[in-house]
């Protein structure tokens, strides 16, 4: 296993569309424990493979309490969506330390496939609902802050450009 690097908004890499899963095989098998282990060390809920710069229609998820329960979705779609719309205030670890309220549908049908190629579907609603929206989101290359105003975009990218640029000076520091 390996910590996979999460890439930071606004990286344009993550407005790459990921391409649908054909082969379940162990290299896929690899990258979903990559991306279960980077998710639980960097305590998100959800990451999409988006994020770790592999354009690969994979998702990881955990929403357990004890972070006991990781589910996978491959190649997922939303089916149907009810027009009633719900806020729900959101982050994201590819936007640090920014956290913002979005409308999305209340109440999603999903068809994905697991790990081993099977097909399933799912009702989501409440947290599930926002974090597999968020999460197909990023594999069509949105981030959560597109939602938001374009005043607030902007100082979003102003303070994480920021902290990129001191988060580099630091790892080099000066000779003297
Ligand atoms: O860890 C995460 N928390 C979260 C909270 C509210 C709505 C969505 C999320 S997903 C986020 C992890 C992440 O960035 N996934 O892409
Ligand atoms: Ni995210």
């Amino acid at each position: 296993m390996a910590l996979l690097k999460i890439l930071h908004y606004p990286d344009p890499r993550l407005r790459t569309i990921a391409k649908p899963v054909e082969h379940f095989d162990d290299e896929l098998v690899k990258l979903v424990a990559d991306m279960a282990e980077t998710m639980y060390d960097a305590v998100g809920i959800g990451l999409a493979a988006t994020q770790v710069n592999v354009h690969k229609q994979v998702i990881v998820m955990d929403l357990s309490e004890d972070r006991s329960d990781l589910k996978v979705f491959i190649n997922p779609v939303i089916q149907k969506a009810s027009d009633q719309h719900v806020a729900h205030q959101e982050g994201c670890l590819s936007v640090p330390g920014v956290f913002d309220e979005v409308q999305r549908p209340d109440l999603i049908h999903v068809k994905a496939q697991e790990l081993n190629g099977k097909t399933f579907e799912l009702e989501a609603q409440g947290l599930l609902a926002v974090c597999l929206q968020h999460e197909m989101d990023h594999l069509n290359g949105k981030v959560f802050v597109d939602y938001l105003s374009r005043l607030k975009q902007g100082r979003i990218k102003t303070k994480l450009q920021k902290a990129e640029k001191l988060a580099t000076a630091d790892s080099v520091p000066p000779l003297y």
